[in-house]
């Protein structure tokens, strides 16, 4: 049990690799000591503390492989793995690309990511609610991205959690759909507050919908000043090509033809 966020995370865990991989699944249960701490902080602390620690090590890993790794963080259904899907297909000739994915149940995600010809790996989370870098860590021993790629770790659907825990990343992307309300960047501050760049997606959708896109800003803004954001639509391909060129911005030279 994970007592920072009271999810079962990582007690349950399985890892799949997907692809041109050397892939195994396992599953491992480790015996979280430190759990028996005195007060609640305590342990908050110290499960904080032991995913910053890993959080560095893979941190360390990127930067000595020239990996920009982007978290991609929102609530289920925002749009994520199609946000991938397209930019895996129209990139797949500028960049090499890698993918974990993260999820409590299932393989879909990763299905997708594959059926674009891209190497995955699939997290299940089992009753965990977010990703932490213990689980990142085990599914690059498995993957290992190739150097001077992009590097994408797709989290568990959630605008809560994840934001506690940092997975090595260099970026966290932070996606909003227009059904969810524009008051969400005031409601999940933490997510808004820890991310660089937020997308709002789905603006094929603004007809049918009270969504104040100029409001959603603001909000967004009012928690993170220096937030960038760019408005897309995942199925209409509207807005995609600013996030590309954000995308080409934090690439090193060396993954740019
Ligand atoms: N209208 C519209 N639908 C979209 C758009 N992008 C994604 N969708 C749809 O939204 C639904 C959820 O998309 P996913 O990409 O699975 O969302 P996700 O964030 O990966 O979901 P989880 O991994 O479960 O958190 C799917 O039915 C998509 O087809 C978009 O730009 N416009
Ligand atoms: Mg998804």
């Amino acid at each position: 049990m994970c007592a920072t966020c009271g999810c079962d995370s990582g007690s349950n865990t399985s890892i799949q690799h997907l692809g041109e991989n050397n892939g195994h699944d396992h599953s491992h249960d480790h015996s979280h000591t430190h759990l028996q701490q005195k007060t609640i902080v305590d342990v908050e602390q110290d499960v904080l503390h032991q995913n910053n620690l890993l959080a560095e090590r893979n941190r360390g890993y990127f930067e000595a492989k020239n990996i920009l790794a982007l978290n991609l963080v929102s609530s289920p259904g925002s749009g994520k793995t199609t946000l991938l899907e397209r930019t895996l297909i129209d990139l797949k000739d500028k960049m090499e690309f890698a993918v974990i994915e993260g999820d409590q149940q299932t393989t879909n995600d990763a299905d997708r990511i594959h059926a674009t010809g891209t190497k995955v790996t699939q997290i299940n989370t089992g009753k965990g609610c977010h990703l932490d870098s213990h689980m990142v860590l085990h599914a690059l021993q498995g993957m290992r991205p190739k150097e001077n790629s992009v590097l994408f770790i797709e989290n568990v659907g959630n605008l809560v959690c994840p934001a506690m825990f940092d997975l090595g990343e260099k970026e966290r992307v932070v996606i909003i759909s227009v059904t969810e309300g524009d008051d969400k960047p005031l409601k999940y501050p933490d997510m808004f507050h820890s991310s660089t760049l937020c997308i709002v997606n789905k603006i094929d959708l603004l007809p049918y919908v009270p969504f104040d896109i100029v409001k959603v800003k603001a909000n967004a803004r009012k928690v993170n000043p220096t937030l960038d954001i760019i408005e897309v639509s995942c199925t209409s391909g509207e807005g995609l090509s600013e996030w590309y060129k954000w995308l080409q911005s934090k690439v090193l030279a060396p993954q740019l033809n």
